[in-house]
């Protein structure tokens, strides 16, 4: 098949599965065509089956801001043509389900390209639901040949919000050879050179994410006797604000901020315990790829989180915002090597057995294919 993907480039977990699932799917021989405003971060590879896009956008003094979806259109519609697509998928409804359908509409006496449109979170649980993108959100979800969403939850609040219940629910993978523990590094020894255990928090670093809370759970572990490192893998908008609370709770010189990073597993898999204490999450990639890492979560219970984490046996779940369990949540793990290991063990294979790519990809190729099969 010759695919287009659309995701947003640099920022969150859409743009990573996107990103994997188009190295995924040009490893089992299709084509695949990424289309989007600059080169998607964790794109590290281009080769004779996966191409680069990039969406052109002119700026004119007339634009207060420049029309991205209009430009997104253009492109899908253009490489459309003259790649020969079979579908566009993208990642994220919002804009890209309306620049793919309007794509559609655009060329359809010429070429018909059936959109499918994956639901990732936010797109349909915060800024979709915002009344200001909720009937376009909606139209978007109709007008698609295929939805899918990444957990049985985030499906649920897709009935619920906007009445819509053709969904097919894919969650998202890991390949399981690039996330694994890494018994000794040079990183290990750079990040804890006093030997302390690692503590990590992966993410955006948007007040969804809470990452504030991150700061307080470890200022309490150490408070409490533990003796740790905390490092925040990432960037985004709350980080001076992290950084700041870092500093007033005075423990900024164990706190290491190492920026967004291409490969998230040489950082996972050095850690002992991993910190996932959002607000909400439709999935939670980031404790997926930490269990695949043998590393146990703390996270809150929220969201698609319990589909990915099991309680007690891979990770440890508290109500948001209740750092003062997550801090002893932590001490448990770090005071019991037996029991962390075994929790290490367990995630692992939860997320071997039930979201390695070997069996979620057949699982985008079949809805591809039944797609294409309604088309005619
Ligand atoms: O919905 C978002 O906030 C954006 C999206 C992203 O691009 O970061 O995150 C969502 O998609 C991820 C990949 O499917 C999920 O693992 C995250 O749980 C989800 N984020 C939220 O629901 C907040």
């Amino acid at each position: 098949m010759n695919i287009g993907i659309t995701v947003y480039p640099s920022y969150g977990g859409s743009g990573i599965v996107g990103s994997e699932l188009g190295r995924e799917l040009a490893q089992r021989g299709h084509n695949v065509h990424f289309i989007s405003s600059s080169l998607p971060t964790r794109l590290v590879e281009l080769n004779d089956r996966i191409h680069f896009h990039e969406v052109e956008m002119m700026s004119y003094p007339l634009f207060e801001h420049q029309p991205y979806d209009l430009a997104l259109a253009t492109k899908m519609a253009t490489v459309a043509r003259s790649e020969k697509l079979d579908l566009l998928h993208v990642h994220y409804a919002i804009p890209h389900s309306i620049s793919a359908i309007l794509a559609r509409e655009s060329i359809k006496e010429k070429r018909f390209i059936p959109v499918i449109t994956t639901l990732h979170g936010t797109d349909i649980t915060l800024v979709g639901a915002d009344r200001s993108y909720l009937p376009i959100t909606r139209y978007a979800l109709q007008q698609s040949n295929g939805v899918t969403a990444v957990s049985k939850f985030l499906k649920e609040a897709t009935i619920e919000t906007f009445d819509f219940d053709e969904v097919e629910v894919i969650p998202n993978f890991i390949c399981e050879d690039l996330y694994t523990k890494l018994e000794d590094s040079p990183l290990k020894h750079e990040l804890a050179p006093n030997g302390e255990r690692i503590l990590v928090h992966v993410s955006n670093f948007r007040a969804v994410k809470r990452p504030l809370d991150c700061v307080e759970i470890f200022a309490k572990v150490l408070q409490k006797g533990g003796n740790a490192r905390l490092v925040m893998v990432g960037d985004g908008p709350e980080y001076s604000a992290v950084h700041h609370r870092a500093r007033t709770l005075n423990v900024l010189e164990k706190v290491s901020f190492v920026g967004k990073q291409a490969k998230i597993a040489n950082y996972l898999g050095v850690s002992d315990v991993s910190l996932l204490p959002s607000e909400l999450e439709s999935f939670g990639l980031a404790a997926l790829e930490a269990q695949a890492c043998e590393v146990p979560v703390v996270a809150s219970r929220v969201g698609g989180i319990p589909e990915v984490i099991n309680d007690g046996e891979t990770g440890l779940m508290s109500d948001v915002g209740d750092t003062e369990k997550m801090s002893d949540d932590v001490l448990r793990l770090l005071n019991d090597e037996e029991m962390r290991l075994a929790f290490g063990k367990r995630g692992r294979e939860l997320a071997v057995s039930r979201y390695s790519s070997e069996k979620i990809i057949p699982q985008y190729i079949q809805f591809y294919e039944k797609v294409l099969q309604a088309k005619t």
